[in-house]
């Protein structure tokens, strides 16, 4: 086999690279380990920026999404059990957000590609990267019990933390900056009215909580957890119960709970490699970095990459200019590391730290005041949150 980009990952970055590739006349097969429906089984994301529903809009995958998706300028922090409203819209000058979950924006792009004779190819095991260096690399995989090659111009990692990707840059020339966090979330989905019309971030003393959705029927909730906890060890009575102590009292005296469709605890972490390239390779989306999920930034960071290295690649195929292949790491990082703190700021902010006695839970106070009382700290945090520019 022979294409002009290899994909490795058939996770939202791997296929959005491969949707804007095709419409750029540039080939690309897709390598995912598992099967569509595995991959559609994981609930994920669910807040997109702008410029990640721009992106969706552009690569002709955006018609569901403005059916279905909620448009949303703003959002309630809790503290102190009472409740203030963050107006992104009015505190940045008219930008939004739009609440489509992550698993419809996979299954929009799975739909998209098979329209267009994409070429995805599922449950493609055992991936390795060859030749990475030369200007011959390849890829060797197994698919439908046969062994087999795919000859390539460049390679896009976009297989996530757990990919093998990343583990193919030499360690020497590896950089990984991590901090891991004293707790995990436990989160459900419900088939459920949201409790409110927008998301309810809660910062309480036994803990943080969520409370977003999915639809206007489809709820999704999330309490801060000690990392060894386990969803088993929680019945759905207790998971409502805890987060009814967490939420303010109009919440918590609304809150229509029910059987819980889904429910999965995710260890929370910072986490960039350095470069995002090596010869051939270029990382993207959750191979090269992972942040906490408390700023919603995961999943559109990982389109501001493939923003970058698809205008990168389009650059190389039309104008034989590879320079935007050569700063992609950098001009990717740059991003990166914008949503790297700003992730790890809205986490400090919001959780209960065990080792956060005294000084600690005074300064994390005194932010929380100042942000509910500056309008230039609201203005800071949202700008962020409705993602800086590209
Ligand atoms: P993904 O991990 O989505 O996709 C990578 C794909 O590569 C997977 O389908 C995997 O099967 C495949 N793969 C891996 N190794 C392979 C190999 N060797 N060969 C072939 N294929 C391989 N972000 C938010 O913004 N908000 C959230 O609330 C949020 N919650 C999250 C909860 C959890 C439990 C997790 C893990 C992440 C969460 N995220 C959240 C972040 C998440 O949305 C990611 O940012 C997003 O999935 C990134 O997309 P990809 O880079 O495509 O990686
Ligand atoms: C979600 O709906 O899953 C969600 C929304 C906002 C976040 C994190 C998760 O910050």
């Amino acid at each position: 086999m022979r294409t002009q980009v290899a994909i490795i990952g058939g996770g939202p970055s791997g296929l959005l690279l491969s949707q804007i590739l095709h419409l750029n006349g540039i080939s690309s097969v897709v390598l995912e380990k598992h099967t569509e429906e595995y991959v559609l089984g994981r609930i994920r994301a669910g807040v997109l920026e702008q410029g990640l529903v721009d992106m969706l809009r552009a690569a002709k995958v955006g018609e569901r999404m403005d059916q279905a998706g909620m448009v949303h300028e703003g959002f309630d922090i809790s503290y102190s059990y009472d409740t203030h409203h963050m107006n992104l819209k009015k505190l940045t000058g008219g930008k939004t957000v739009m609440v489509y979950g992550q698993t419809e924006v996979t299954r929009d792009l799975y739909e998209a590609r098979r329209k267009m004779d994409g070429t995805v190819l599922t449950s493609a095991e055992n991936v390795e990267i060859h030749d990475l260096k030369t200007e011959k690399p390849y890829l060797t995989f197994t698919h439908e019990g046969q062994m087999k090659t795919l000859h390539c111009d460049y390679i896009a990692g976009c297989d996530g933390f757990h990919g093998v990707s990343r583990k193919s840059i030499p360690a020497d020339i590896l950089r990984e900056y991590e901090k891991v966090y004293p707790f995990g979330w436990l989160g459900i989905l419900s088939e459920t009215p949201p409790v409110s019309d927008e998301l309810i971030y809660s910062h309480s003393d036994r803990g943080f909580a969520l409370c977003s959705m999915r639809n206007a029927n489809l709820s999704r909730y999330y309490v801060q957890c000690s990392l060894d906890d386990k969803a088993e060890n929680w019945s759905d009575q207790q998971f409502w119960d805890e987060l009814k102590r967490r939420l303010p009292e109009k919440a918590a005296d609304t809150l229509i709970i029910g059987p819980s469709i889904e429910k999965s605890i995710a260890p929370l972490r910072s986490f960039v490699a350095e470069p995002l390239s090596y010869g051939r390779l270029f990382l993207a989306g959750d191979a090269g970095h992972i942040v906490p999920p408390t700023g919603a930034k995961g999943l559109n960071l990982a389109a501001s990459d493939i923003h970058y290295l698809s205008q990168a690649l389009i650059a190389r195929y039309r104008d034989h200019d590879d320079g935007l292949l050569k700063s992609y790491s950098e001009i990717a990082l740059k991003r990166i590391w914008k949503a790297m703190r700003f992730s790890w700021w809205m986490t400090t902010l919001l959780h209960k730290f065990p080792e956060n006695e005294g000084f600690g839970d005074k300064i994390q106070r005194t932010e929380l005041e100042y942000l509910i009382s500056s309008e230039a700290a609201q203005k800071s945090m949202a700008e962020n949150y409705v993602g800086l520019p590209y």
